[in-house]
């Protein structure tokens, strides 16, 4: 049975390349699975969107009878008995999977929507205060410096890569597109290495697609 993944129809260019479907993509093809696209409707959000998802987020997936949202619990289901959720190790990597999403990630989307206050305030603005955005600037780093530490030499979180390993990098890369990373060479390195896998890159490239056939649908419709 195909799976479907549920993401937006449309949406502008700044947050292509970072819309959460992309980490749900990247597992489905590091386990093999085909999978088709759907969409809901970006705004204005829609009935049937909040039937799928309460919060009127995306990525939701449709597996059959199952249903379900929050790209952690998308990850785990998708990976539970693949060699990326090997049962051996799986404590170990929940652990490092829910640090990626409640640690660090908060942390990450906390600065990053300081950033883009300023850069698209029609979405998230008004601007914090320099102050308020360097404290926040400081919390990621502390979080970040505790990361580099724990990840140490190894080159993945917990034995081989995992699906933990999917979540942290998607998390770490949108501190590397803001150049913000560097502080951090070992954590560089890693998302680096994680991005460099052909799973990661086919994903990326369908999630761009997605977002060029938007683009040419919309232009088809306010043509005609
Ligand atoms: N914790 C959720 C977060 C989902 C989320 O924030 N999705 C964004 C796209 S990346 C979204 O739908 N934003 C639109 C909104 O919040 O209204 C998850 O990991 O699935």
């Amino acid at each position: 049975m195909t799976l479907t993944l549920y993401t937006f129809d449309w949406l502008p260019e700044f947050p292509r390349g970072f819309v959460r479907d992309l980490r749900v993509r990247w597992g489905l093809e590091e386990i093999g699975r085909s999978y088709q696209v759907a969409t809901v409707p970006a705004h204005p959000k829609s009935a049937e969107h909040r039937k799928l998802q309460p919060f009127t987020q995306v990525p939701v997936i449709q597996d059959g009878e199952q249903k379900l949202f929050e790209s952690g619990a998308i990850l785990v289901y998708l990976c539970e008995g693949t060699p990326l959720l090997p049962d051996e190790r799986k404590a170990e990597i929940w652990q490092w999977l829910f640090a990626a999403l409640n640690t660090v990630e908060l942390s990450v989307m906390h600065w990053v929507s300081m950033i883009l206050a300023e850069r698209v305030p029609e979405f998230f603005g008004p601007p914090p205060s320099a102050d308020v955005r360097a404290h926040a600037k400081a919390d990621m780093d502390t979080k970040l410096t505790a990361l580099q530490q724990a990840l140490g030499d190894k080159e993945w979180l917990a034995g081989d890569f995992s699906v933990a390993d999917i979540a942290m990098v998607d998390v770490l890369r949108v501190v590397a597109a803001e150049e913000a990373l560097d502080a951090h060479p070992h954590l560089a390195a890693y998302v680096e290495r994680a991005t460099s896998r052909p799973a990661f890159k086919r994903a990326m490239a369908d999630h761009m697609l997605h977002w060029q056939a938007a683009d040419a649908e919309q232009a088809k419709r306010s043509a005609g």
